[in-house]
């Protein structure tokens, strides 16, 4: 792998897109790799996945624009696809992904953070979908996931203006969970950077998203994206049989006898995924 680094750390993993002198801006190599480290995700041991971009001042600074000028038609449909399937796996992945957004996030940058079940930045961190600057439409599921997250009039007013917006800007928004700042001494001294801040951040929400039982996890997330497209009537029912799923685990017999259980001095078990 060139442009991809990816650790697993015990029960969650680190995918870090790794082509800093572009900005780690996507192109068809990058998106290649990504899919393949995806496809290769030990989903039997990761619980949480972590999506964020090499160096300090970019998450993903959008689709390459070299690579791009020059595509066909039939080619830019290709690569439109190629990003398209990525993203929606990331979306519809059995387990929760994070994007730690590290600074730009434009473009294809805003677009795969939003692929993401879970988006928080450090305070340098820039979102924008700056397309129609450049004569094309926004694509791998900008103009859909950007109407769906913050809603159609917010999402409208940054894609036909292509401004990007600061972090604090995407908190009130609602593009993002949390921001996060340097940590500093009594002197102002700077003891941890944004980036690290926002990492420990990230580590700390995938751990312990991975302590909760893995299966129950993996079901709330296909019932909130499954009911999200569908009418209440459907969603409700999607939930009820993911519910229901839950009870063939060992995971839910385990987790209600240890509340049930009088014995105050017991240990809670990690949960076993199955
Ligand atoms: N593509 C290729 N290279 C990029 C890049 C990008 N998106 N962004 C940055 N780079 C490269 C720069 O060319 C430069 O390379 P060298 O000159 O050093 O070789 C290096 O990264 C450092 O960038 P700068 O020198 O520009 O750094 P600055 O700090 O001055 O500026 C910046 C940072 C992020 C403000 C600036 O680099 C910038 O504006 N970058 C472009 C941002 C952008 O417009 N992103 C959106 C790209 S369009 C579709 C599917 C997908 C898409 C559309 C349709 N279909 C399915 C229909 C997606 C479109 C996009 O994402």
């Amino acid at each position: 792998m060139e442009y991809i680094l990816y650790e697993q750390k015990g029960q969650y993993a680190i995918l870090t897109i790794n082509r800093e002198k572009a900005l780690n801006a996507l192109n068809s190599q990058v998106l290649d790799e990504l899919n393949e480290v995806l496809d290769n995700v030990n989903l039997d041991e990761v619980r949480a996945l972590i999506i964020t971009g090499a160096g300090a001042k970019s998450f993903v600074a959008g689709a390459d624009i070299g690579e791009m000028s020059t595509l066909t038609k039939a080619e830019g449909e290709a690569f439109g696809k190629k990003g398209n399937d990525v993203f929606r796996k990331i979306e519809t992945f059995p387990i929760p992904v994070i994007a730690a957004v590290n600074g730009f996030a434009l473009g294809g940058g805003c677009e795969l953070s939003m692929s993401c079940d879970i988006r928080i930045c450090s305070d340098n961190a820039v979102f924008g979908q700056p397309e129609v600057g450049l004569g094309i439409t926004p694509g791998f599921g900008g103009t859909q996931r950007l109407a769906r997250l913050i809603g159609a009039g917010m999402a409208k007013q940054m894609i036909y203006t292509a401004r990007n917006i600061k972090a604090p800007e995407a908190y009130r928004i609602g593009l993002v969970n949390e921001v996060y700042a340097a940590e500093t001494d009594a002197d102002g001294n700077v003891v941890k950077s944004a980036g690290e801040v926002l990492m420990t951040s990230a580590e700390k929400m995938a751990s312990t998203i991975a302590k909760n039982a893995p299966i129950a996890v993996r079901n709330c997330k296909k019932a909130i994206n499954e009911g999200l497209d569908a009418d209440m009537d459907e969603a409700i029912v999607i939930e009820e049989k993911l519910f229901g799923d839950c009870f063939e685990t060992e995971d839910q017999k385990y987790g209600m006898a240890f509340f049930l259980d009088k014995n105050k001095e017991k240990v809670k078990e990690p949960f076993k995924n199955c």
